[in-house]
């Protein structure tokens, strides 16, 4: 276990990863990689039931992540190099051709269970996997992450049926609660009225936590998996491009690069803790 410093230094070092990684392909999704990034790190490194040295894409034996909201895939990226998936120095090729790190997840990456980029998927996927676990006897967990723009598409609301009808309390799907999407705030593109109502009306246990508060966040993971019979839905409140101060709060760093001098802007105000890839 990651003492609440060490895991402090970790997500720095992944916010750097991420600013690095995006303005070396000139292309990518800074803004809700780093307003997730504290979950993903606490998830890894502290919650997790995962072994990167035997990690098979079977998820039978062993908890399972799917990143639903593919277009993060920098920040999950860093977070399976830091946790030693794949080496770190893969990092800088990001986006290239040819490489295995593309702009949206695919299989082939040790840790990838699902690919993802087309929103909307990925609570179905887990939720398939999850009742798997349950026929089989199999008791480790499935974890999902969805943006709250990602939260628009129908199929969620398909899965989310599916997951209570089946009683899949070995599921916990996370939103990260940014409210910013790519053409704005969740608002002002399709306002979603209170997330957590409609997450509870259909049938799930609810948690809303912060996001960048990494004791909120444990605790909140400690909750999740009480198993009371229902799937639960954790909603952490965070901020887009949250750690430097003018990618934060808006959805201008939703999928975009930073150039030269945006980079050392935004690096100078990421604490280096433990080394560059
Ligand atoms: C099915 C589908 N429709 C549209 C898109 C294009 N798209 C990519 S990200 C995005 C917005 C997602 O918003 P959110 O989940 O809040 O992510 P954040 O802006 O916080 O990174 C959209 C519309 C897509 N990838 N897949």
């Amino acid at each position: 276990m990651k003492t609440i410093e060490e895991l402090s230094k970790i997500a720095s070092q992944v916010r750097r990863d991420i600013v690095r990684m995006v303005n070396a392909a000139g292309c990518g999704h800074p803004g809700g990689s780093m307003s997730s990034t504290d979950i993903l790190v606490t998830l890894f490194f502290n919650v997790m039931k995962q072994d990167p040295a035997s990690w098979k894409r079977s998820a039978e034996g062993q908890d399972a992540f799917i990143l639903s909201a593919g277009h993060l895939a920098p920040v999950y990226y860093s977070v399976l190099a830091r946790a030693g998936y794949f080496p770190k120095e893969d990092l800088g090729s990001l986006r290239r051709f040819g490489s295995k790190l593309q702009g949206h997840p695919s299989v082939g990456l040790p840790g990838v269970f699902q690919p993802s980029g087309s929103l909307g998927q990925g609570v179905a996927a887990a939720a398939g996997i999850a009742l798997g676990k349950k026929l089989s006897g199999d008791g480790n967990f499935v974890y999902v992450l969805c943006g709250d723009g990602e939260s628009e598409e129908g199929e969620i609301w398909e899965s989310a049926t599916f997951a209570a009808h089946h009683g899949l309390d070995n599921l916990v799907a996370m939103t990260d609660y940014n409210h910013q999407q790519i053409d704005g705030s969740i608002e002002d593109v399709a306002g979603l009225s209170s997330l957590a109502d409609r997450w509870l009306a259909f049938g799930w246990d609810v948690i809303e936590a912060e996001g960048h508060d990494f004791e909120s966040i444990q605790n909140a993971f400690a909750l999740a998996k009480r198993q009371d019979g229902k799937p639960t839905m954790i909603l952490f409140n965070t901020e887009m491009g949250h750690g430097v101060d003018f990618m934060a709060g808006t959805h201008e760093w939703h999928g975009k690069a930073p150039n030269a001098e945006q980079t050392a802007q935004a690096l100078a105000q990421l604490e280096e803790t433990l080394g560059d890839y």
